[in-house]
């Protein structure tokens, strides 16, 4: 389909259409997976055109294939952003578009919940190079306004952030941040809502960052990443970050997987959000549970900015219990239908304990500081029935 044709369709079609490769003369339903490293060239003179970027065709893998081209199309689309391509990883996109982004002397300013190696990549490796870096709660909106710099150029968060479940207002920090410099880009790791939930761009964000490895493939087969935001910056990414800086490139293979994940991207985040909010439910009635973390719940601190920021909840919970360390190990390690995982977003049910796993990049007075307990343990609920989801949680609630 032609991008003409795909104007004003909605967001169930542009899942499954856009960017669809054809072949004529053979055309698949599928796209074919293009395993190819390099491209020929007709002569030497196209081959130079290619290279100047006076002609676009492919050249090479790493600057472009039609795999990773179809994956760009459609989270571009899905986003509502300009431009989009797909990477190696979600810390792949994090670090190319940080490396496009920055340079010595530069200051980024960042949410102080993050995924763990995000945490560790801003703190130990960009200050290497010497940008300033400074992390805050941007929940509270007094101390983006307060530490915003002339030198800032970036600013980074997640909502809701990993692992906490904290929400950072998108428009709110957009508004601020482009009142101070319009210049200074706004970067909105998306990985928990996906676009079905948020879009960050239509909120006033720059940029918009995913780990694909979670819900965008949704089967826990992938690892892969994605960045999304204006042609010009996108391009950049591309020709200069990716291609140059990390060389996080993506497989065809990879691409034609997450392609396939795309397509049931809506259905899969309503079952997930679904089973979150029962299970979400569920857990904060229970007796030995001391505290839920969930957008969906009243309880949370930030329910109304979740009613209005996002479609839906999303499938993310974290929780306390009101018992020892032991306790809640015996627990996780009782569950049998609840996996023992890091990552998020697949079919299955994965539980983890982020302060010694997906977090442990944190020292215990930075947990301490972005609010992340050593109690805590997240799960990133399943498409599982719920009912099977919370027969486990009650099994292993029941021995300690
Ligand atoms: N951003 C967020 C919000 C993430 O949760 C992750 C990975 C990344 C970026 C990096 O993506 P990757 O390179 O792994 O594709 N989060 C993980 C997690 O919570 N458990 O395992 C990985």
């Amino acid at each position: 389909m032609s991008e003409h044709d795909m104007k004003g369709q909605g967001f169930s079609t542009k899942q499954i259409h856009v960017g669809h490769f054809d072949i004529p003369g053979i055309n698949p339903l599928a796209t074919p997976i293009f395993q190819t490293s390099t491209f020929v060239f007709d002569d030497t003179e196209q081959g130079a055109r290619r290279f100047t970027g006076d002609e676009t065709g492919y050249i090479y893998t790493r600057l472009g294939n039609p795999n990773t081209t179809q994956l760009g199309e459609k989270l571009a689309a899905l986003e509502g952003a300009e431009a989009a391509i797909a990477v190696g990883s979600g810390m792949g996109a994090v670090t190319t578009a940080m490396w496009t982004a920055l340079r010595a002397g530069d200051h980024l300013l960042a949410d102080d919940s993050l995924y763990g190696c995000t945490f560790s990549y801003f703190t130990h490796g960009l200050t290497r190079f010497g940008v300033e870096v400074t992390l805050v709660d941007f929940s509270n909106l007094e101390n983006v306004k307060n530490n915003l710099r002339p030198n800032t150029k970036a600013v980074y968060f997640e909502s809701p952030t990993n692992p906490n479940l904290k929400l950072v207002d998108i428009s709110a920090v957009s508004n601020i941040v482009h009142a101070h410099n319009p210049e200074c880009l706004v970067f909105v790791d998306n990985t928990f809502c996906t676009p079905c939930l948020q879009q960050p761009i239509k909120l006033g964000a720059d940029v918009v960052i995913h780990s694909a490895t979670k819900y965008l493939n949704g089967h826990g087969d992938v690892i892969a990443g994605m960045i999304a935001g204006s042609s010009a910056f996108i391009s950049e990414c591309n020709l200069f970050g990716l291609k140059d800086m990390t060389g996080a490139v993506l497989g065809p293979f990879e691409a034609f997987l997450i392609n396939r994940g795309f397509k049931t991207l809506d259905i899969r985040m309503e079952k997930h959000c679904k089973n979150a909010m029962i299970i979400a439910e569920h857990l904060e009635k229970h007796p030995k549970v001391k505290r839920v973390l969930y957008p969906g719940l009243e309880s949370h601190p930030q329910h109304e900015l979740a009613k209005r920021q996002m479609q839906d909840f999303g499938g993310m919970i974290s929780f306390e219990l009101n018992t020892t360390r032991e306790e809640s190990a015996k627990f996780i390690n009782s569950l049998r239908l609840c996996t023992l995982a890091v990552s998020l977003g697949d079919a299955e049910t994965l539980i983890e304990h982020p302060a010694t796993m997906t977090h442990s990049t944190y020292t215990a007075e930075e947990l301490l500081k972005a609010n992340i307990p050593q109690s805590l343990i997240r799960i990133s609920v399943g498409l599982e029935d719920v009912d099977d989801i919370i027969a486990d949680l009650e099994y292993g609630l029941s021995l300690i």
